[in-house]
């Protein structure tokens, strides 16, 4: 691993012996963590974006495992920043630009909703302007979102369906598709945006519902907690395997015309059918009892292990959301393989050792709060 603080300063060309050149923003989250280790794995040389924070250690742990590699690459920059992107992409020379940052959680998109839409709107722009003026051969990606579907104009949504987002971070992944396939159509940027329904792993961040579910019912059976708080328990989602998707990211660069695409498993299911799984998987079936914001699941002895809670519902609720995934099937053979409850599952037995391993070396357990 390099980290090349001020590149301009480096002396070596951008190592291009091995493969290709890619650059990768959002490389701390789950899905860049995830999409630089396949693209390290294919021989690409890979650039991911930190941006500065005052702790640089906390949430780099999802990176920890790349560092060793000689071909990854930390650069610093940030979306908000114009500059930061420019000096990257002239200097790396990249022949891919997977535009994976942003602020990504959707209550505080209404807490942030500027922030939301310079990071997670205008930071696509940046990108692409960036890339038109330095790098213009080069491919770009973008984190495009089902809840550009929002409030559903159709069952199930394909890349036809219209936008009718719900939260400003809707709105914001809305801006960012339009302008992605106005620079494919106005500069002939080879530009794409994959609309991918949820994703999740033991590497989601604890503030999205599976892992606050999770890590939660982990939590509970290690007996540091007694009862998970939770939201709207009858929203749907279409969740998948955050380690299938992102090779679809990549995929949708190899082909010969960009395009956009859903990517998602075609099934769907409740928040509440999500919690069973999770509770099953502790040995701790629940019994659902109660309406609305009253609602609550008891154990076998009646103890309250889930309670629903105002202050996690949202302003403007997506309902349902349940992708059609024919397109990317037919054109590039698309075929998630980790199932819904196998992911549930997945996600429960890593927390379990996260939370059995911190209690036996006396650490601080991580709590959920959002
Ligand atoms: P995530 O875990 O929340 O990661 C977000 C990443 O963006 C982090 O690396 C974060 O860096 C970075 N970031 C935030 N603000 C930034 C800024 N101003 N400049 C540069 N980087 C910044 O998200 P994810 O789940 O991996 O999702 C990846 C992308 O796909 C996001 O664009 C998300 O909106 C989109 N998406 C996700 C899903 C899903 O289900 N996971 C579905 C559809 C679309 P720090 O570590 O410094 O915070
Ligand atoms: O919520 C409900 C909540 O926060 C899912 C992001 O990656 O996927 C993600 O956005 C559902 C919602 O994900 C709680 O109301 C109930 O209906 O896990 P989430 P999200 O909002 O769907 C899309 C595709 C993205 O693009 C986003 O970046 O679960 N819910 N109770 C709750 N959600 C949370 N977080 N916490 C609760 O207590």
């Amino acid at each position: 691993m390099n980290i090349i603080s001020n590149i301009e300063n480096r002396t070596t060309e951008p190592e291009h012996m091995t493969g290709k050149v890619a650059v990768v923003t959002g490389v701390t989250g789950q899905d860049g963590s995830y999409l630089s280790q396949f693209l390290l794995e294919l021989g690409y040389s890979v650039y991911g974006v930190v941006r500065r924070t005052s702790q640089p250690q906390s949430g780099r742990a999802l990176i920890s495992h790349l560092l060793d590699s000689p071909n990854f690459n930390i650069v610093s920059g940030d979306l908000s920043d114009q500059g930061s992107l420019e000096n990257i992409v002239r200097t790396t020379k990249p022949d891919e630009f997977y535009n994976l940052g942003a602020q990504s959680f959707v209550p505080e998109s209404w807490i942030s909703p500027i922030h939301t839409a310079d990071v997670t709107g205008l930071g696509t722009l940046r990108c692409l302007e960036a890339i038109r003026i330095h790098a213009p051969e080069c491919r770009f990606y973008q984190a495009g979102s089902s809840e550009q579907f929002g409030k559903v104009l159709e069952v199930p949504q394909n890349e036809e369906t219209p936008f009718y987002p719900r939260s400003p971070y809707g709105c914001a992944k809305v801006f960012a598709f339009e302008i992605t396939r106005n620079y494919r159509e106005s500069h002939s940027l080879y530009a794409c945006t994959g609309i991918l329904f949820n994703h999740e792993s033991p590497r989601r961040g604890i503030e999205f519902v599976t892992r606050k579910v999770s890590l939660s019912a982990a939590r509970i059976k290690h007996r540091v907690q007694k009862t998970l708080e939770i939201g709207n328990v009858e929203a749907k989602r279409d969740w998948g395997f955050a380690g299938d998707y992102v090779q679809m990211m990549w995929k949708m660069l190899q082909n010969e015309k960009p395009d956009d695409y859903v990517i998602s498993t075609g099934e769907t299911h409740t928040v509440r059918d999500m919690i069973d799984v999770a509770f099953e998987r502790i040995g701790m079936p629940l019994t659902w009892n109660g309406e609305g914001v009253g609602k609550y699941a008891v154990d076998e002895e009646g103890v309250k292990r889930v309670v629903t809670n105002e202050r996690f519902f949202r302003p403007a609720e997506v309902d349902v959301l349940i992708g059609d995934p024919k397109k990317a099937i037919e054109d590039m053979g698309w075929k998630p393989v980790v199932g819904f409850e196998e992911l549930i599952q997945m996600m429960v037995d890593s927390d379990d050792e996260l939370v059995d391993n911190a209690i036996k070396k006396g650490e601080e357990v991580p709590i959920p709060m959002f």
